[in-house]
């Protein structure tokens, strides 16, 4: 039997998980590794934390701890959380370890060995105070698009325009402040321009019809631009040392030695035999969500593939896409997310829910949305009212009229109809990673057998026709007994409360049978159900509002301190000439929608100025206003008017401006600092 790896998107270690990277990678990929254990496959499930990168440097930077405290705090987070969520992998390893180092360093020696890289040089920004290389993020400047300030290396925040370094005007650098020079560095490319025709169109050509046209296609779409080489080592202090003398100074690109992660995992849990699920027949499958489709499509394969020894090429690569939250994009800068960690704190032992939702609503072909309300109504509906209405509903009748005993009773159906019915359907979805689908044909069981019992009313033949209802409950019982083992890969914790409940132990053959075979299940009927145990409980209003208050709070305090701009100087600021300036006149501009045209009263003196607020004030709501008024901004011509100044707002949450004026009337021209 051929071995089976694996992988799930190596998280990075500078926050929590979120509902996003769940539903996009750990749930589904958990489902598979569960389907295939139960089914009787050779499987390793590998997961770890991303500890290198930017994103790790820029937060330990920002809450000046280093970047070993922040993946040390999260890592234990996010890998305590997937425990405590049933995602049930075979080692969660990190990439600071030392087997990753080792294994890292030994991939990029023997592709260095092998004559693979280009040795170029480049121009690169350098900071002369803390002389160190500038990543593209820890360069800002004026965007040369938008020429809003405030732009990184590689992306304008502001009007999204994508970047390089040399494009920024006024470069400066975030860890100084200080203006970088360029200097001439060395760096190691990978030459995907040369593999693209040796390997690469031919391996994902041989992927149409199996890959999801969404990664087929975007894979396409890169070839058909044409690939460039791409540098695999990069002048950072945070990562794994390039071991090559000339080298000093510089790390391994943190998507050159991540995905090795899955290989350095392996190598961690099975140190004697970890080739033999990386080489020869063993299939490679990667659970990712979509911005990661080319590390895993396109680099981590040509990487493999030049390797050579042996090295299989990922078979499956199942990307979901993005799930949004109340109608925005998951942000964790923003704090707009659900934080797995702080799920299972507010909603202790509503694992199951979570799971049962997220997949649910998993964005496998397209983005897809949570809202607290959802979740409610899937929760209330479906897991209270349907799958946990049946259970409850076959294990009181059994315990109230047979004392829990299960009757022997006559089966009118046939297993093969069952089994190509009920069974089939999820097995299928599950073998072609349509777990969505794959679920809703689970809760068919459920569906199934509620409509059996208000059918056949074993309530009401229970005194005049016995042996009947010893027949339906019997079979209710083994109808039950399927969801039971069906419910092991989708919900962990409810397959723990069934089996509890229905005293039952599946053994492999029983799991193979069902999951590889596909066959409806029959219990052995000398047994006896324990205690009953209800399943789901209700998801109350009070938990959505609670849910819905804390993301608009989170938000909103992250918002506030998220607007604060760059540090200025106590010099910069003295240079601002504040004053409180009274409105004389007002009048509408014409045919200029947003501006008011005001004649202030300075001390005495006469202002001109042009502001944007007519669409939140009339001119005769601003008449006889103090307001405060910057007097020293140098002179601008709007529409044709020389505008002196400029009268500061404040904005709203919603929006909406307000002005903002001394507590009480002071003189005109009274000096603010
Ligand atoms: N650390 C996760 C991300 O891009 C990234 C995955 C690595 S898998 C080798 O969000
Ligand atoms: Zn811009």
């Amino acid at each position: 039997m051929s071995k089976t790896t694996i992988t799930a998107a190596l998280p990075y270690a500078n926050g929590p998980v979120h509902i996003g990277h769940l539903a996009g990678v750990y749930i589904p990929a958990d489902i598979f590794a569960r389907f295939m254990r139960n089914k009787g496959e050779e499987v390793l499930f590998i997961c770890g934390s991303d500890e290198h990168g930017v994103p790790i440097t820029l937060r330990a930077k920002k809450e000046g701890v280093t970047p070993q405290d922040v993946v040390d705090r999260y890592h234990g987070i996010i890998k305590d959380s997937f425990q405590k969520l049933g995602i049930n992998f075979d080692i969660y390893s990190r990439t600071s370890s030392k087997t990753h180092k080792e294994t890292a360093q030994d991939f990029f020696t023997k592709l260095h060995e092998k004559g693979v890289f280009k040795e170029i040089s480049s121009e690169q920004f350098f900071d002369p105070e803390t002389k160190q290389f500038l990543a593209d993020r820890y360069i800002t400047g004026d965007c040369p698009k938008c020429s809003a300030p405030g732009a990184y290396g590689d992306q304008c925040e502001k009007c999204g325009a994508t970047l390089s370094p040399m494009e920024l005007k006024n470069p400066k650098s975030a860890l100084s402040g200080s203006v970088p020079e360029l200097r001439e560095t060395t760096n190691w490319y990978l030459p995907l321009d040369e593999i693209q025709k040796d390997f690469l169109e031919e391996y994902i050509e041989s992927k149409k019809g199996d890959w999801r046209p969404t990664v087929y296609g975007q894979c396409k779409s890169w070839l058909n631009d044409g690939l460039r080489e791409r540098a695999m080592t990069r002048d950072l202090d945070w990562g794994i040392p390039v071991p090559i003398k000339s080298a000093e100074g510089k790390v391994l690109y943190v998507w050159f030695e991540a995905p090795v992660g899955y290989i350095s995992a392996t190598r961690e849990l099975i140190p004697e035999s970890w080739e033999e699920w990386w080489t020869g027949d063993s299939e490679l499958i990667h659970f990712i969500g979509k911005d990661n489709i080319v590390f895993h499509c396109i680099i981590f394969p040509a990487m493999l593939h030049l390797r050579g020894d042996g090295f299989v090429t990922p078979s499956k690569v199942p990307a979901n896409e993005f799930l949004n939250l109340e109608g925005q994009k998951i942000s964790t800068s923003r704090n707009w997310a659900v934080w797995l960690n702080e799920y299972l704190e507010e909603l202790p032992n509503r694992q199951d829910e979570l799971r049962y939702v997220l997949t649910s609503i998993a964005p496998e072909t397209k983005d897809s949305e949570f809202t607290w309300k959802d979740y409610q109504t899937r929760v209330n509906s479906e897991l209270v009212g349907i799958l946990g209405n049946f259970a409850n509903r076959v294990l009181v009748l059994i315990n109230k009229y047979y004392g829990g005993n299960i009757p022997t009773y006559d089966r009118k159906q046939e297993v093969s109809n069952l089994s190509t019915e009920y069974i089939k359907p999820v097995t299928d979805k599950l073998s072609s990673y349509k777990f969505r689908d794959a679920q809703t044909a689970f809760m068919e069981l459920a569906r199934m057998g509620n409509k059996f019992l208000a059918d056949t009313e074993p309530w009401k033949q229970v005194k005049t026709n016995p042996k009947e209802t010893e027949n339906i409950l019997g079979f209710a019982y083994e109808i039950l007994s399927n969801i039971a083992i069906c419910s092991e890969i989708f919900l962990p914790e409810t397959y723990t409360k069934l089996t509890q409940s229905l005293n039952l132990e599946f053994t492999n053959s029983d799991k193979k049978s069902f999951w590889s075979d596909s066959k409806w299940y029959v219990p052995k009927s000398d047994n006896s159900i324990a205690e009953v145990e209800l399943l789901f409980s209700k998801i109350e209003d009070e938990t959505v509002e609670f849910q819905m208050e804390k993301l608009k709070n989170s938000v909103e305090s992250t918002t506030t301190n998220q607007t604060q701009k760059e540090m200025i100087t106590y010099e910069d600021f003295t240079k601002l000439d504040l004053t409180i300036a009274e409105v004389k006149e007002c009048k509408k501009v014409e045919k200029a929608d947003r501006l008011l045209h005001l004649t202030l009263d300075v001390a005495g003196i006469e202002k001109t100025v042009l502001s944007g607020i007519a669409e939140h004030f009339s001119p005769e709501e601003v008449v006889g206003k103090q307001v405060l008024y910057l007097q020293n901004l140098a002179p601008r011509k709007i529409r044709g008017i020389e505008s002196h100044g400029m009268i500061l707002m404040a904005e709203d949450s919603d929006g909406k401006l307000r002005f903002m004026q001394p507590s009480e009337k002071v003189n005109s021209g009274a000096k603010v600092s």
